[in-house]
């Protein structure tokens, strides 16, 4: 898949949406690698409304009216609770779904494609990279809170809108299957990387195996708790709202903190080319710690906690060897903008394992001095 968006006639999806006022403009919008976003502005009698729309990928998506079932479940409830504290401005500080005409959550074109449409959160932003300890502290801090919202959303399970997402042990064996096939003639070129990963087989089932001898429970988690997941306001800093909730499903509380410390505690981009200045840095994994510790500290049990700091190597591996993966099968998962892009995320990733490879004692005295 590339990053180039198709011509779609977003005026048109609009028309579908109980959206507010006249079409103005849509623009793409947002880096994220899966689905394709824009921002849509409506003029309602000299006021602007702005809108997210979004195409959801319904290759990486297989049953998206399941998982608009899941994302409507969780942003009524988030809602509700919000309401019942008493916070204000609740629709900045969760996504809200806007309707199609007909009722429903999603739209689905006449080419097959399927639309939803947010309000757009005004006066807040996303960064791909953390620019300082407070952010990272007030990202962070977003997660666990949101984590905390959502544990007690009635009724069955959520669906699993990417079934074994997170199961390491799958996305090990994967791999190895893209590597034995080879259908781009690729591994030639990254047997380093290759031999990186199969030398680090073992940590794959370690999570798994805690869940099945009843060491650590299964949660409503997010699943993607890349920091661009999380809007930031603009005066305040604070992670005012946790967006991007379509893997919000049943998971571990671990993978979240992981993906935390994967995506917020290196000072370059995730496809850095100069593998010199990717490292963690110590100041934005205490932050990161510190802010999700001040509230998950409350339901974590211990075993959870010994397993943060392997948890932020494992979510890191993990996402390095889905990156191999998609571009030993030619880049079909992940959006790419240029030749290699997958394997230059890969090297980054795989730095970064490193580098909390070194870093482990320190991390684990750290979380247990919290
Ligand atoms: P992807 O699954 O492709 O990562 P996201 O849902 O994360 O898509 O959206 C991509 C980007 O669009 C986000 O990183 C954020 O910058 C922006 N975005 C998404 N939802 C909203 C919203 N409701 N208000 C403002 N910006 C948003
Ligand atoms: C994708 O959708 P986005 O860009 O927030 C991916 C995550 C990866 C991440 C790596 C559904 O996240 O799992 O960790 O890229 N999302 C999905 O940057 O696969
Ligand atoms: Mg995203």
């Amino acid at each position: 898949m590339t990053g180039d968006k198709k011509n779609y006639n977003i005026k048109n999806v609009g028309k579908n949406f109980c959206v507010l006022g006249q079409f103005l403009s849509a623009a793409p919008y947002g880096s994220g690698h899966i689905n394709d976003t824009f921002k849509v502005s409506y003029d309602q009698g000299g006021t602007v409304n702005d809108y997210i729309f979004q195409r959801i990928n319904h290759f990486v998506f297989k049953d998206p009216l399941s998982l608009m079932d899941n994302i409507s479940r969780v942003t009524g409830h988030t809602f509700k609770k919000l309401t019942e504290a008493g916070t204000d401005y609740i629709s900045r500080r969760t996504l809200t779904v806007i309707p199609t005409l007909d009722g429903k959550s999603c739209y689905i074109d006449p080419d097959g494609n399927y639309w939803r449409v947010y309000i757009f959160i005004e006066k807040a932003k996303t960064y791909d990279v953390i620019e300082n300890p407070k952010q990272a502290y007030e990202a962070a801090k977003a997660f666990a809170a949101f984590q905390g919202l959502i544990v007690d959303i009635p009724g069955p399970r959520l669906v699993e809108t990417i079934p074994n997402f997170h199961n390491t042990r799958t996305r090990f064996n994967t791999l190895k299957q893209a590597i034995e096939k080879d259908e781009h003639n690729r591994a030639g070129e990254v047997k380093e990387e290759i031999a990186f990963a199969l030398e680090r087989e073992s940590m794959a089932g370690t999570l798994l195996d805690l869940v099945a001898d009843g060491k650590i429970p299964e949660r409503i988690t997010h699943n993607d708790t890349k920091i661009n997941n999380v809007m930031m306001d603009d005066e305040t800093s604070e992670g005012i709202c946790v967006i991007d909730l379509d893997t919000v499903m049943p998971g571990l509380a671990l993978y979240d903190y992981g993906d935390m410390i994967r995506s917020s505690t290196i000072p370059t981009a995730e496809d850095e080319t100069d593998l010199s200045k990717v490292t963690m840095r110590k100041d934005l994994f205490e932050a990161v710690s510190k802010g999700y510790m001040s509230v998950a500290g409350e339901f974590l049990n211990k075993t959870e906690i010994e397993y943060l700091p392997f948890a932020a190597r494992l979510m890191t591996f993990e996402v390095g060897i889905r990156f191999l993966t998609d571009h030993l099968q030619g880049d079909v998962y992940f959006k790419i903008h240029r030749k290699n892009h997958n394997l230059d995320r890969c090297r980054t990733q795989f730095k970064l394992v490193q580098s909390i490879e070194e870093h482990t004692n320190y991390m684990q005295k750290f979380i247990e001095g919290l």
